[in-house]
């Protein structure tokens, strides 16, 4: 009866997908055994105890014990065991492994961002590596919205002001749609995502190189978006103001005095190694606070601070 199944449901992709199925199966199978039952039992019984004659009348019946036991033990029974059924698998779907992958999850109108534990972050873009569980630990900026992954049978409401949290070990490689489904306003049909599991080497490139759009997107802009998001502009300004660091306007092209007294021209290697080795070469009148970003950037996203410094003349 799988193409029952199949007719009903989205091919389940995650560990825990098979359970779900076979508790919903379970109770639409019920549910369709006692529809034909009831409905034969009423078709019986106005035929069986149809008026014959004019004038006939029927004994007058209070209760009977037996009839009302069977029918109400048996249905507990049944109850019962949908609830004992359920609250097994809802315990495993939401306590998850200790090994996860934590990724955070922010909804707001009308996109969802992932963050993974490197910094990266994307948009709509969800890379998970296949049979390794991920755990996902959501809010929301704004209002109320729902991460909803109808091929891994999970659903959970995204909250401002509190987290709430997902797990699941994608057990099929390939895509996955992800639906909002708490009416969020004017883009809530809008607020997708895809969710991309990967086979462990493409996660590997997502990894070391970043998903398509920082692949794709221009130098000079996955420049600025590393400057406004691993943290550069905390010290760094691009007006020209000092700040705990010198300022990245107009100093691609110059010279600057490091602490040592010698002159360095500002140019690609010299930007590469202020990144990597920000201790190599101090500039004069700063501190040598600046930690370093090896490990942290990929190669893209160098030439792209680059490109973004070159353009703040
Ligand atoms: C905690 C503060 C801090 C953070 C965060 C920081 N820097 Fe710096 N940076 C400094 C300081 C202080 C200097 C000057 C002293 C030195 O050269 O080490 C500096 C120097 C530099 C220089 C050389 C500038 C010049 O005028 O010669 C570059 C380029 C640079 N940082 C790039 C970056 C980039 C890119 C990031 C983010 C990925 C970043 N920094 C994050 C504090 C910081
Ligand atoms: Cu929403």
């Amino acid at each position: 009866m799988n193409w029952f199944r199949d007719y009903l449901l989205p091919r389940g992709a995650a560990s825990h997908a098979g359970e779900v199925d076979g508790l919903f199966m379970f109770i639409i199978y019920l549910t369709i055994f006692f529809f034909f039952f009831n409905g034969g039992l009423i078709f019986y019984a106005v035929r069986r105890w149809r008026r014959r004659s004019a004038g006939e009348t029927t004994p007058h019946i209070t209760h009977d014990t037996r009839l009302e036991l069977v029918w109400s033990v048996i249905p507990l029974m049944v109850v019962m065991l949908i609830f004992f059924w359920g609250f097994k698998g809802y315990v495993k779907a939401w306590v998850p492994p200790n090994d996860s992958i934590e990724i955070v999850v922010t909804g707001k109108k009308w996109v969802w961002q992932f963050e993974y534990p490197d910094g990266t972050r994307t948009l709509n873009d969800l890379h998970v590596p296949v049979n390794k569980p991920v755990k996902l630990v959501m809010h929301s900026e704004d209002v109320i919205h729902s991460f909803f992954v109808p091929g891994f049978r999970l659903k959970r409401d995204v909250i401002p002001g509190r987290y709430t949290e997902l797990w699941f070990t994608a057990t099929q490689p390939g895509k996955q749609q992800v639906f909002c489904t708490e009416y969020c306003g004017k883009g809530h049909s809008d607020m997708l995502a895809t969710i991309y599991v990967d086979t462990p080497e493409q996660y590997e490139v997502f990894l070391r190189e970043g998903d398509e759009q920082v692949r794709k997107m221009p130098l000079k802009e996955l420049g600025k978006l590393v400057y406004e998001n691993k943290g550069c502009a905390t010290c760094h300004s691009i007006d020209g103001t000092r700040g705990q660091g010198p300022s990245f306007k107009g100093i691609w092209g110059h010279t600057v005095k490091g602490a040592d007294g010698k002159d360095y021209e500002v140019e690609a290697n010299y930007i590469r190694q202020s990144i990597l080795s920000p201790q190599a070469v101090v500039v004069q009148g700063f501190e040598p606070i600046m930690p370093t970003f090896q490990g942290l950037l990929r190669e893209r996203e160098i030439q792209g601070v680059i490109e973004y410094i070159k353009s703040l003349q």
